[in-house]
């Protein structure tokens, strides 16, 4: 039984959090809608409607004074296709530094680009170390040189690819950086567990039924022998990582028992 005092502790601690987000989004948009993608579902929504973050969207357009409310603007040195006016995306980043309950330096500018370096867990992991990331999303061509030496601390992309804006990318960030959060995943599914936390592919899953599609359940995980089946799967993960990639595997240092194990799923493989 609990006593009412920890009771009254545990209330209390969950009403300071709700009012102390441990991480605070600002995401500087032209098309802040594409947001609730993320903050009205999942694990991510979760976390913004318990409070353990908070997601605000910023319009450049907002900071616009002529009639037309102009965001974007023609390049110099000619070309194709327009670039975002520096001005209101100016006034937009400095509106968003104006958060109130983060220390500046726990905040981060972050431009999300193709130029930028590679988002990979263990990014992820420094991000959401920060108290306010600050989320700048370019449409059309992308932005003035400037602004990006005057205003943004970060360049990361999501990989070598194009979008037709940085708002996916953005979106790949809050929500890859809030799973990380303690709290933000439910009861046993911590991201402790999540596969690349070890720098490994996952291991495949099977659900009911027994058979399907004249396809079995492998053997030892109807077993209950639990020991074994973290054995199986660990080597699951070994083999996956050595046959689908196998960049990642060059990166880590294997124990002795998990070169055992992946001698032992190449043997198999091969046979
Ligand atoms: C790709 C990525 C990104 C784009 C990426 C500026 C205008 C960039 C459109 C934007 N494309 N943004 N962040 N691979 N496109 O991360």
């Amino acid at each position: 039984m609990k006593s009412l005092t920890d009771e009254i502790t545990d209330k209390k601690s969950e009403v300071i959090k709700s009012f102390n987000p441990q991480l605070q989004f600002s995401a500087i948009t032209l098309f802040p809608e594409m947001f609730s993608a993320v903050t009205e579902y999942g694990v991510v929504g979760r976390a913004a409607k318990s409070g353990l973050i908070t997601v605000k969207c910023i319009n450049p357009r907002s900071f616009t004074n002529d009639k037309h409310r102009t965001v974007d603007d023609r390049p110099y040195g000619g070309g194709p296709g327009m670039l975002m006016k520096i001005e209101p995306l100016e006034k937009a980043i400095i509106a968003a530094r104006e958060q109130p309950l983060n220390k500046k330096d726990k905040t981060k500018v972050v431009y999300l680009s193709p130029q930028g370096k590679k988002l990979d867990q263990q990014l992820v992991k420094e991000l959401s170390q920060e108290e306010h990331l600050i989320l700048l999303s370019g449409r059309y061509e992308g932005i003035d040189q400037r602004l990006i030496e005057a205003q943004v601390d970060m360049e990361i992309s999501v990989g070598d690819f194009v979008l037709s804006g940085g708002e996916l990318a953005a979106m790949t960030v809050i929500d890859t950086v809030t799973r990380q959060l303690p709290n933000a995943l439910g009861h046993n599914d911590s991201a402790e567990q999540d596969s690349f936390e070890d720098g490994l592919l996952d291991h495949p899953h099977y659900t009911r039924p027994e058979k399907y599609n004249g396809l079995e359940v492998p053997a030892i995980l109807l077993g209950g022998d639990h020991q074994a089946i973290a054995r199986w799967r660990l080597q699951q993960r070994l083999g996956n990582t050595w046959l689908k990639r196998p960049d990642l595997l060059l990166k880590l240092d294997l124990s002795k028992s998990e070169e055992k194990l992946l001698e032992d799923f190449k043997r198999d493989h091969n046979a």
